[in-house]
């Protein structure tokens, strides 16, 4: 039987990438975000590369109804999703914690946890009716240690690393494997949001080094995703070979 995926936030970036590579590998899939002009692009270009079903939402995961509604409008064959890929992510701003600003703070809890749970709670009974139920949750190197002024953004992503471990005790009894994928710098359009569409600070961020591709993370995603039924990879830290740490970055 064919397979289903549902993939947040894949106007951009790893969600693209990882859009891209499943379809390749005959996964029908649900690729959501805000964006719906780039996701009815993708969509063209996936179903002329190949032979799948592309089915797209646009909604904003951090508003609740918006997201229970436009995922349940799904029919009940769409509904049949193997693997969800919670990517749909952001950082706003990198301050110290007493120049933070609220609205970025809520940007970042509201998209990275909220929607996170937004999205799971509507999609787990799904998977739960499904084959070999899969949730990949993009946390980040943030989600593992805390970086000077990354503050908020880190304590999202270490949110969503213990979301990753609470899913993996609940859903166990439901055959739903769990994976965690932590990426260090990848360049995608993460940081130019991460500095209000500022190009050349985003730019600096990647400068005399060779940072990851999306889809250096797509193919760590591919890999967690197509191992055999009773192999489950819980958490894998991807980094570009130049970086040590959050702060450890050798440039040239
Ligand atoms: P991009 O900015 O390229 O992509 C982010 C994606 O998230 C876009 O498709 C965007 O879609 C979607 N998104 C953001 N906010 C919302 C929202 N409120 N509702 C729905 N979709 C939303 O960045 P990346 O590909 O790098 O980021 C993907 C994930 O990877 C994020 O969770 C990020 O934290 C994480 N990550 C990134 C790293 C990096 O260095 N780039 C490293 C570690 C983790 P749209 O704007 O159309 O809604
Ligand atoms: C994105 C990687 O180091 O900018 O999660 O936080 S980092």
């Amino acid at each position: 039987m064919g397979k289903t995926a549902l993939i947040t936030g894949a106007t951009s970036g790893i969600g693209k990438a990882c859009a891209t590579i499943l379809a390749k590998n005959n996964y029908d899939l649900i690729i959501t975000g805000r964006r719906n002009e780039r996701l009815q692009e993708l969509k063209l270009q996936l179903e002329k590369e190949c032979q799948t079903q592309i089915t797209t939402l646009c909604f904003d995961v951090r508003n609740r109804e918006e997201t229970i509604n436009s995922l349940s409008s799904l029919n009940n064959n769409q509904k049949k999703v193997n693997l969800l890929i919670n990517n749909a992510g952001l950082a706003v701003g990198i301050n110290p914690i007493d120049q933070g600003d609220f609205e970025d703070w809520d940007r970042m809890i509201d998209t990275n946890v909220t929607g996170l749970l937004n999205v799971s709670k509507t999609v787990i009974p799904w998977l739960k009716e499904s084959e070999n139920p899969h949730i990949i949750n993009i946390g980040s190197i943030a989600g593992k240690e805390v970086y000077p002024n990354g503050n908020v953004y880190c304590a999202s992503k270490h949110a969503v690393d213990a979301i990753s471990k609470a899913m993996r005790l609940d859903l166990v009894r439901h055959n739903i494997k769990v994976t965690n994928i932590a990426p260090g710098l990848v360049e995608t359009e993460f940081s130019n949001v991460r500095f209000y569409g500022d190009k050349e600070k985003a730019d600096q961020v990647y400068v005399g080094m060779d940072p990851l591709t999306p889809e250096d993370i797509a193919d760590t995603i591919w890999f967690c995703a197509s191992r055999p039924v009773h192999v489950n990879i819980a958490d894998v830290l991807i980094l570009p070979a130049a970086q040590a740490n959050s702060v450890t970055v050798i440039r040239k």
